[in-house]
């Protein structure tokens, strides 16, 4: 019994010489981080810490788009992921890192509280046309307000700026009625997102159904859609947003 109780000692001893070895590690907050850290640092999926050293977080950095440095929220690209989801999963997170996927509404949070980010909106379609929309701010609120969306100016990208239509709107799932639209607009495009009127408002659609082809003529503002580039009936080949600090690699030591 003695012997266990040593042998328990010095195993808790070793946990905590190891935890205190972990303290000094570098623990980087965002993508923008490990950048700044290792400007070397290739795009791919990266572990950080934005809930603190306890809650680490898979999240796929671009490291060569416009500078680098974007920690990306959302990424569509081959239509793996189901994306019409409830909203403890659009809470949380769902997907693959090194795939599709949503990084959820508590991270997003989190990475946009402590410091001023930037918002950047990459897309292709099926035509090998590229384009991009950039936005000067992004932050969200907590979940007590709903995440709501703060945007800035649309600050250029020939994408032209179909988000601001959704700035200052709540998030609303198919099992959480945000928006301020009588019906729910989650179940109406198929997605989950800062919505605000259904139908003939919806700008954007990031979250909703892929279509293969492209398109989705037959039901309209249910697609991947940026509605100022390729309308309301075309589905985007891919969609990725993603967030970097205004302030660079300055004040990250
Ligand atoms: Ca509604």
């Amino acid at each position: 019994m003695k012997m266990m109780q040593v042998t328990l000692f010095v195993a808790l001893l070793g946990f905590l010489a190891s935890a205190a070895t972990g303290s000094k590690d570098f623990l980087p907050f965002d993508c923008n981080d490990i950048y700044c850290n290792d400007n070397t640092s290739s795009s791919g999926v990266y572990t950080i810490f934005p809930g603190g050293p306890d809650t680490p977080l898979q999240v796929f950095c671009d490291m060569n788009t416009d500078g680098g440095r974007w920690t990306v929220f959302l990424k569509r690209m081959d239509g793996t992921i189901n994306f019409y989801r409830p909203w403890s999963n659009y809470k949380f997170g769902f997907g693959n890192m090194a795939g599709e996927y949503w990084l959820g509404l508590e991270n997003i949070f989190l990475l946009t509280l402590r410091k001023e980010n930037e918002l950047r909106i990459d897309m292709e379609d099926f035509e090998r046309g590229k384009r991009y929309a950039k936005y000067s701010s992004f932050s969200i609120d907590s979940e007590v307000d709903g995440y709501e969306l703060h945007l800035g100016k649309f600050t250029g990208g020939k994408a032209g700026d179909s988000l601001t239509n959704h700035n200052n709107m709540k998030f609303t799932t198919f099992d959480r009625d945000q928006d301020i639209y009588s019906v729910n607009c989650a179940q109406n495009s198929i997605g989950g997102f800062w919505y605000s009127r259904c139908i003939t408002l919806i700008h954007a659609n990031p979250t909703g159904l892929y279509a293969p082809r492209g398109t989705t003529t037959v039901y309209p503002y249910v697609g991947v859609i940026w509605r100022t580039w390729k309308g309301t009936k075309y589905s985007l080949k891919t969609f990725d947003m993603k967030i970097r600090s205004v302030s660079g690699c300055a004040c990250s030591h």
